[in-house]
């Protein structure tokens, strides 16, 4: 039977108000509107790579350098970035109700510096700050490293008279977690040449330059899910036992294109558990995403819309 795409607010508004089991999918377009580029489309090349040619397992193996300027990049980016409101709409949905969950595909720290109740959001893609050695049978982990650069080879060009510099603050204040140096809080101001340019030239490193294992000596990688990766199994055992508990009434796919399994999947596995699917996206032509058509889709920026659909 044919399926109606609603894009009234009110209509979804009603039905909220009537839902307990809500999930809530996450993609980059949520932090979009805090200036972090989205993989696909326009600002998913870096210099010349596609972003999602350098989130490989291959491509860290190969020029394991390369990939570590580029998280190293990443890391301060986010780093620097504001959670929007989107993030803290969601942070709030989630303290008033205790059946709802977050599936975040980012790994960009701006959920959990809106303070979303961290036992309702799922990384399903981990984090940047989370660290991890490569070695087969070392065991390293370490989280919440926040350290910009985290070796000083990766530390960032500093040019003060190139025009394409952006100003730095040393505000660490938001950033997750507390364990917050007082001496760095007032920091000075440093300028640094944008190396998402290709036309700025990297520094060469060298293999011992590179993060390393203080127990093995080993390559340390960042924390998050590569292609070809399995995604955590202790957070997709407990989205899945959530969602198998009892139906589900609603989920919210936001700012995603939705094409990377498994979390791209959980639209229809919620939809099979009884939810309606509300769709934010910039792009009219996600409201298909998914096998089937969604109920409600609202286009625009998801720091606008967000806000506005769950007030
Ligand atoms: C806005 C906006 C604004 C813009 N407001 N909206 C089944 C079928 C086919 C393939 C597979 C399958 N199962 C597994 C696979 C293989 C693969 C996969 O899915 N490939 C497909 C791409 C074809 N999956 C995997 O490899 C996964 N692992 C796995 O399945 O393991 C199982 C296994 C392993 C080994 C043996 C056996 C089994 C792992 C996937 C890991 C993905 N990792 C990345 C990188 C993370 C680290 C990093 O950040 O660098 O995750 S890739 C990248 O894509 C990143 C993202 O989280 C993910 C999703 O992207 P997202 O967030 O949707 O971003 P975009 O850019 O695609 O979309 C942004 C959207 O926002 C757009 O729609 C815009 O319009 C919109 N937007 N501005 C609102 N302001
Ligand atoms: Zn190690």
């Amino acid at each position: 039977k044919a399926m109606v795409t609603s894009t009234d607010i009110q209509s979804f508004s009603e039905y909220l108000k009537g839902c307990r089991r809500i999930l809530a999918l996450l993609g980059a377009g949520v932090s979009a509107a805090s200036g972090l580029p989205t993989f696909r489309g326009a600002g998913g090349l870096w210099r010349q790579y596609d972003a999602t040619a350098l989130a490989t397992p291959e491509a860290f193996e190969m020029n394991p350098a390369l990939v570590w300027q580029f998280y190293s990049h990443r890391r301060h980016m986010a780093l620097q970035a504001l959670p929007n409101k989107a993030h803290y709409a969601l942070a709030e949905l989630a303290r008033r109700n205790q059946d709802f969950i977050t599936l975040s595909q980012n790994v960009d720290g701006l959920s959990q510096r809106a303070q979303h109740p961290s036992d309702q959001l799922n990384l399903l893609h981990g984090s940047l700050f989370d660290i991890k050695c490569t070695s087969f049978y070392c065991h390293y982990t370490r989280s919440n490293d926040f350290s910009d650069p985290i070796v000083p080879a990766l530390e960032l060009p500093q040019h003060p008279s190139f025009p394409q510099t952006h100003t730095v603050v040393d505000k660490v204040s938001d950033r997750i977690g507390t364990s917050v140096n007082a001496s760095e809080e007032e920091g000075p101001s440093r300028r640094y040449i944008d190396i998402s340019d290709e036309s700025v030239p990297i520094p060469k490193l060298v293999p011992e330059d590179l993060p390393r294992c203080p127990e093995c000596k080993g390559l340390l990688r960042p924390g998050v899910v590569w292609f070809g990766e399995s995604l955590p199994t202790e957070t997709l055992k407990r989205v899945d036992s959530w969602i198998e508990s009892a139906p589900v009434d609603l989920i919210l796919v936001i700012g995603t294109s939705a094409r990377v399994y498994p979390a791209a999947g959980y639209v229809d596995v919620a939809r099979d558990h009884g939810a309606k699917v509300a769709v934010v996206n910039v792009e009219q032509d996600m409201s298909s995403r998914g096998k089937r058509e969604c109920d409600w889709f609202f286009q625009g920026d998801a720091s606008v819309i967000v806000p506005e659909i769950l007030k």
